[in-house]
C-alpha cells in the first residue's frame, strides 16, 4: 500500500527545549523540504545521499526570509520508519520557532499528520505488525522499568513471533483437514482423530499459557494494586512512608490520622506496586472517617494484594477481628508491627488463622522485618509457572481478548471432534480460531480497530 500524500508534525514535546524536531514522511517529503532549505554551499536535498545530515536554514518559500537555523536529516525509502521518504528538521526548540518551521512545511505541500499516523504508515506499509505498533505506545507510556522492558520485547517482535507460530500450526492442521475432505480419493495421510485432538489440545495449552501471563501483564503495566489496612494507629502510614522512603503520609500518635486514601507508586526490587494507605478501620460516628472506612473496604475487594497490619504491643481487639474477617480469603501479607515494644498480641493465634499467608514480625520504627516484607512481595510476584525473564508476556487487553476467543474456538473444535461431528464443522471452529489470532498481529483486523489503536498515539509519532 502507498499513501499518496505527505504528512508532517512536530515530534518533540511542545514547550521550550534544546531542539525541536519536525518530521515529514511521504513521497514528496524531500522535494517539499528542499524548496524551503538553503545550505551555505547551495546543496540540494534532492541530490544528497540517503541517511545523511545537512546544515542550513529553513526560509520562507516566497520571500527567502530566514525562519530558523537547522540540521536536516534525509532518509530515502524504503529503509525508514514508515518505509517512505522521511525528512527530519532539527531546529531551535522554542515553541514559536518549531511551529513556524512546521507551518512553512505545511504551506509547501505537506498535510498535518494525525496522531500516530507515522506509526500507522509503518504498519500499513508492512514494516511492523500491529503488536509492534502497540508496543511503541507502551514504550512511550511505560511507568516502570519492567514495563519498559516488556514493551521493548514486544517491539522486537517476540510476542508476534509466538502468535505467528501458533497460527501457522493451526493453518497447517486446517489445510490438512480440508484436503482430506476435498480429495478423499487422494492418498492424503489420515490424521487420526486422536492425533488431531492431541495437536489441538497442545496448541490450546500454548494459548492458555499466554492468557495466563496477561494477569502479570496488567501488573507490569499498572503496578500490583496493594492496599494497607488495619485499625487506627497500628502504623499503616508509617509503613507507606518507609516503603516510599519519604514522609508522604502524615503520622501521629492520634488514632484516625489518615482520613482519605493516599496512593503512591513504588518499586520493590523491580516489582511495580501501586500502594494505597487507608483510613484505620473502626466503628465510628464521625462521618468523614466513616466514608474513609467504607472506601477501605472497597479497596480490600479490588486489590491484588492486601497488607494487614496489627499492633503487636496490644492484645487483639474486636476491631482487629472484624478487619481480619474482611481480609481472610484475599491474597494477603500480615504484619505484626511495633516489634520494638513488648509483645502483647497472641502471635500463635494469628499464625493459625493465617496459616496460608505470610505473617511477619516487623517494626517500622527501627526497620526490623522490612526487608523480609520486600522479599515476600518479590517472591509472590515471581511465583508460579510464569517466568518474566523467558516468557513472552501479554500486556495488552486487546491481545488477551483475542487469545481467549481463539482458545474458546479450539475448545469447541475439540468438543465437536469428541462427539463425532463432521470434519467440516470442526474446520469452522479452527478457522475462527485462526482468525482471532490474526486480529492480534493485524492480519485479519478491521480498519475500525486499526484506527482506534492509532488514535491513542501522541502527535508526531
Ligand atoms: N514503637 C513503635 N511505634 C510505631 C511503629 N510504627 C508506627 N508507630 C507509631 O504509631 C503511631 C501511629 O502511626 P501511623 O503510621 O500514623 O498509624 P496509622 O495506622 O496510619 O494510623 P491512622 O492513620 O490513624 O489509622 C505513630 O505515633 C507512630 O510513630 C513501630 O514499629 N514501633
Ligand atoms: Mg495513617
Amino acid at each position: 500500500m502507498y499513501m499518496d500524500d505527505t504528512i508532517a508534525a512536530i515530534s518533540t514535546p511542545i514547550g521550550i527545549g534544546g531542539i525541536g524536531i519536525i518530521r515529514i514522511s511521504g513521497k514528496d517529503a524531500i522535494d517539499i523540504v528542499d524548496k524551503i532549505f538553503k545550505s551555505p554551499k547551495g546543496k540540494r536535498l534532492t541530490e544528497v545521499k540517503s541517511h545523511t545530515i545537512h546544515y542550513g536554514h529553513v526560509v520562507h518559500l516566497n520571500t527567502d526570509k530566514v525562519i530558523d537555523e537547522v540540521l536536516v536529516s534525509v532518509m530515502k525509502e524504503p529503509h525508514t520508519f514508515t518505509r517512505e521518504n522521511i525528512v527530519e528538521i532539527n531546529c531551535h526548540g522554542g515553541i514559536v520557532s518549531t511551529r513556524n518551521v512546521l507551518e512553512e512545511v505545511l504551506n509547501t505541500g505537506a498535510r498535518l499528520a494525525d496522531p500516530g499516523e507515522f506509526t500507522k504508515r509503518a504498519f500499513l506499509n508492512g514494516r511492523i505488525d500491529l503488536v509492534q505498533a502497540e508496543a511503541i505506545i507502551d514504550v512511550i507510556n511505560s511507568k516502570t522499568n519492567i514495563g519498559l522492558e516488556s514493551a521493548i520485547d514486544q517491539l522486537e517482535g517476540n510476542l508476534s513471533k509466538k502468535i505467528f507460530e501458533i497460527r501457522t500450526k493451526l493453518i497447517h492442521l486446517a489445510a490438512h483437514l480440508q484436503a482430506a475432505v476435498d480429495f478423499p480419493e487422494d492418498d492424503i495421510e489420515e490424521l487420526s482423530e486422536e492425533n488431531l485432538i492431541n495437536s489441538l489440545e497442545s496448541i490450546m495449552k500454548e494459548m492458555d499459557h499466554l492468557i495466563k501471563t496477561a494477569d502479570m501483564g496488567k501488573i507490569i503495566r499498572e503496578g500490583l494494586s496493594t492496599v494497607i489496612v488495619g485499625k487506627p494507629n497500628v502504623g499503616k502510614s508509617s509503613l507507606l512512608n518507609a516503603l516510599v522512603r519519604e514522609n508522604r503520609a502524615i503520622v501521629t500518635e492520634i488514632p484516625g490520622t489518615t482520613r482519605d486514601i493516599i496512593e503512591e507508586y513504588i518499586n520493590i526490587k523491580g516489582v511495580p506496586l501501586k500502594v494505597v494507605d487507608t483510613a484505620g478501620i473502626r466503628e465510628t460516628e464521625d462521618i468523614v472517617e466513616r466514608i474513609g472506612v467504607e472506601k477501605s473496604k472497597e479497596f480490600i475487594n479490588k486489590a491484588d494484594l492486601v497488607i494487614l497490619i496489627l499492633d503487636g504491643s496490644e492484645a487483639l481487639s474486636e476491631n482487629d477481628k472484624n478487619i481480619i474477617d474482611l481480609v481472610i480469603g484475599k491474597k494477603a501479607i500480615v504484619l505484626i508491627n511495633k516489634a520494638d515494644l513488648t509483645t502483647k498480641i497472641d502471635t500463635q493465634y494469628i499464625r493459625e488463622i493465617f496459616k496460608n499467608d505470610k505473617v511477619i514480625d516487623i517494626s517500622v520504627k527501627d526497620g526490623t522485618g522490612l526487608e523480609e516484607l520486600e522479599n515476600t512481595i518479590y517472591d509472590m510476584f515471581f511465583e508460579g509457572d510464569i517466568n518474566l525473564k523467558d516468557d513472552v508476556i501479554v500486556t495488552n487487553l486487546r491481545h488477551k481478548d483475542s487469545l481467549v476467543k481463539a482458545s474458546q474456538n479450539l475448545q469447541e473444535s475439540i468438543q465437536a471432534l469428541k462427539i463425532g461431528m463432521p470434519v467440516d464443522m470442526v474446520s469452522i471452529d479452527i478457522k475462527n480460531s485462526i482468525e482471532a489470532l490474526g486480529e492480534i498481529i493485524g492480519q485479519t483486523v478491521s480498519e475500525e480497530i486499526v484506527d482506534q489503536i492509532f488514535r491513542n498515539f501522541c502527535l508526531g509519532k
